[in-house]
């Protein structure tokens, strides 16, 4: 066969890869066999993934799916943790469009890598903003902070940091938490155990019990704690009990890893929510934090957060940033630029920076209208039970008390789509769509069994 040159022309090298392509069976080194019946593909010579097993869609997420699957005009998704508006359409706020406009209008912005730590002026602003501008920790420099995957992936990030570099592997997470925590944790190299958290019979804090748990955790333990707005329960301890937790904590030795999926979201100001936070770093101690701008900036998909590691002195804050980005490089080499641009836009902006604390209010302000109303619909109905947990609870979310049979009753009798653990997300419902929830719950509590 004729072999073309480097140097043909195009036309000539098509006509060669044809050539090619059609004697490949005649004069073809490659032995079929050796491609059709690996070793691997068994006896029936079908795929090598022919054994897997159909996996679960996830708890959460997999609400979404099971909804967009419904043609029912009147469902209603209230899963996931997503803010929808009074319309039920997802918001994209208005300081993140006025930034991305400032962002495209910038011709000088260009798109190469980042450094593996991720956009440090977001970093800077990062710290800022959930350890207060005037923290001593970032005053002397202490902290070392790395943009991530959003809150998942500075949860994981921060887990596979302590597996390998902590001298305790065990967590301690909530009972109930956030169903990916576990996952998250095992996967990182730790070992998941759990403190109790939740009183079902009180709908609140089991505070003793907390405290027992903490309290017999082996000394150095790593303690995952909701920064605020507690998912799924909506059940946060008092500035108080906070108080009580840290002093506990400290005296064991246990390190405090923050999760802050919602700072804005549990009061409606960024300060507060950061309160509990606040208080374990001016004990002077070390803590981790993970942060998700997911929420409170409406970035879900954007994929925008940063871990923070809070350390004792400068010098062990830039080892242990060194030892993060030998983290980061072989998982991800460095994380996304446009989400973590639009953050710094906004933060370092006086004036976008009050407005998103505006908008964010007034999403925090929407939700507890909802819990009003759902209460008050509720009441009206004359639904059996003492329901005054939902204008309690803190959050994107209310913990009801439906049990997986009564939610699957309202999910295929109503086409209301929730968590099987009985978890709404108060983010999801509307004043249109308050009564037909309430109709469902009225039914489901008051059917006989
Ligand atoms: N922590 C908590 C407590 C949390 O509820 C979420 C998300 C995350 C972290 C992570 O969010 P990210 O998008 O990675 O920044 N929770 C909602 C969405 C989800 O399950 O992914 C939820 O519970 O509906």
């Amino acid at each position: 066969m004729k072999t073309i040159s480097s140097s043909s022309s195009p036309s000539d090298r098509r006509i060669g890869a044809l050539l090619r392509h059609l004697t490949a069976g005649e004069d073809s080194p490659v032995d079929k066999s050796s491609v059709f019946a690996s070793p691997t593909s068994g006896v029936t010579g079908g795929s090598v993934f022919s054994h897997l097993v159909q996996a679960p869609e996830d708890p959460i997420l997999g609400v979404t799916v099971a909804y967009n699957k419904d043609p029912s005009p009147i469902k209603l998704n209230l899963g996931v943790g997503a803010y929808r508006t009074e319309e039920g359409k997802p918001l994209v706020l208005n300081v993140v469009r006025k930034a991305e406009q400032q962002l495209i209008n910038d011709r000088t912005r260009i798109k190469e890598y980042l450094p593996i730590v991720g956009l440090v002026e977001f970093n800077k602003l990062s710290a800022k903003l959930i350890l207060g501008a005037d923290s001593p920790a970032i005053r002397e420099n202490r902290v070392s902070t790395v943009e991530c995957l959003s809150g998942t992936g500075s949860l994981r990030v921060g887990g596979e940091f302590l597996a390998k570099h902590y001298h305790q592997k065990t967590i301690y997470i909530t009972q109930p938490t956030w169903g990916n925590h576990p996952k998250i944790f095992t996967l990182a190299g730790l070992s998941v155990k759990t403190y109790r958290y939740y009183d079902p019979s009180t709908r609140g804090l089991n505070f003793q019990g907390l405290l027992e748990d903490l309290g017999a955790a082996p000394p150095g333990s790593i303690v995952l704690l909701h920064a605020c707005a507690h998912n799924p329960t909506g059940v946060d301890p008092t500035i108080q009990q906070w108080e009580q937790i840290r002093k506990l904590m400290r005296s064991k030795g246990l390190m405090p890893f923050f999760d802050s999926a919602y700072q804005g979201f549990a009061s409606g100001s960024l300060d507060t929510d950061a309160k509990p936070i606040r208080m374990f770093v001016a004990d002077g101690g070390e803590c981790l934090v993970a942060q998700s701008y997911a929420k409170n900036m409406g970035l879900y998909g954007e994929r925008v957060g940063a871990l923070s590691i809070v350390c004792k002195s400068a010098d062990v804050a830039g080892k242990v940033e060194s030892q993060l980005k030998l983290v980061i490089r072989p998982m991800y080499s460095s994380p996304p630029i446009h989400g973590a641009s639009i953050v710094a836009v906004i933060l370092r902006d006086k004036n976008l920076f009050h407005e998103w604390t505006l908008e964010l209010k007034a999403m925090a302000d929407r939700i507890i209208s909802m819990r009003k109303q759902l209460f008050e619909a509720l009441r009206a109905r004359g639904t059996p039970g003492d329901w005054t947990h939902i204008i309690k609870q803190i959050g994107m979310f209310t913990f009801t008390g439906l049990n997986p049979a009564q939610v699957s009753f309202m999910t295929k009798e109503y086409h209301i789509y929730m968590t099987s653990d009985g978890r709404i997300s108060m983010a999801g419902l509307s004043s249109k769509t308050v009564p037909h929830l309430a109709d469902a719950i009225h039914a489901v509590v008051t059917k006989p069994v």
